[in-house]
């Protein structure tokens, strides 16, 4: 489903769904909140977040992006609270498994993708610790993302190990769901996580330039990779993430 850019102005004017997004980067939290408004084809539209826009903190209540707004009603920024609201607005397709004990393991695994101290979240820290390194802009936005979002070096090598380990936790469900004949994380349709997963790996291996446009030195930096990093991000993750696009999600990103 295509979404349109508005200004501040006229999404605060607007009704409907509306949603600040990250702009210029494929943010995994802002792709993903896209992602399933486009599978549920909800009419929505988006403003650009721009960080230290207080006017935009002010209405959507929140310093990051996404926040979801829908008519007066309050903003939804957490992963969860947007999957919920989507799910509630528009039942059709279900992207939460049906059964109790697949919803919980999906609720599970998606904060391993999203949630504080799951992979988007290390990776984003990790990729500060490298962009420290740099000059100019990779590493003005280094400082910023470090100060936001709990950046302390000593956590890296901590960090660095559990990325590979929820790596290789989502490569192996890949493979054990592939020899039953699915291309998905839960049963054999798309869900929730399935999303998150294929949002993910922008942070390790963004698409091409035609279907991701975006800043040369920030893909380097996203990029970037140690060995043992490089053989944790096994093929199935990505083959994963263009079945999905190809599939379910919307190519080229609109950002
Ligand atoms: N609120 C989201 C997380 C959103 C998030 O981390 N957004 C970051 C993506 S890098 C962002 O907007 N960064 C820009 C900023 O902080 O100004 C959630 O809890 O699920």
């Amino acid at each position: 489903m295509a979404f349109e850019y508005v200004d501040l102005q006229d999404a605060r004017t607007g009704d409907g769904v509306r949603m600040s997004v990250v702009s210029g980067i494929p943010s995994p939290w802002s792709e993903a909140a896209k992602g399933i408004l486009h599978m549920k084809a909800i009419d929505w539209k988006a403003v650009r977040h721009s960080p230290g826009n207080r006017e935009l903190q002010n209405w959507t209540g929140c310093h990051n992006a996404p926040a979801l707004k829908f008519g007066s009603g309050p903003s939804r920024s957490g992963w969860a609270e947007i999957l919920l609201f989507a799910e509630q607005h528009t039942a059709r397709p279900n992207l939460l498994p049906q059964d109790v004990e697949r919803r919980a393991q999906m609720f599970g695994l998606s904060h391993e993708f999203m949630g504080q101290d799951g992979l988007c979240w290390l990776r984003r820290l990790q990729l500060a610790h490298g962009a420290k390194q740099m000059q100019g802009p990779p590493r003005e936005n280094a400082d910023y993302i470090a100060s936001k979002y709990g950046y302390r070096a000593e956590d890296i090598p901590r960090g660095h190990a559990r990325v590979i380990d929820l790596l290789t936790l989502f490569s192996g469900i890949l493979t054990s769901q592939k020899a039953k004949g699915s291309s998905y994380y839960l049963g054999n349709r798309a869900t929730a996580l399935d999303i998150y997963s294929a949002a993910s790996m922008a942070l390790f291996a963004p698409l091409p330039e035609q279907q991701c446009p975006m800043d040369p030195a920030i893909r380097i930096a996203f990029s970037m990779s140690d060995q043992a990093t490089k053989v944790a991000l096994s093929p199935i993750l990505l083959s994963h993430r263009d079945m999905m696009y190809e599939k379910h999600l919307s190519l080229p990103l609109s950002l």
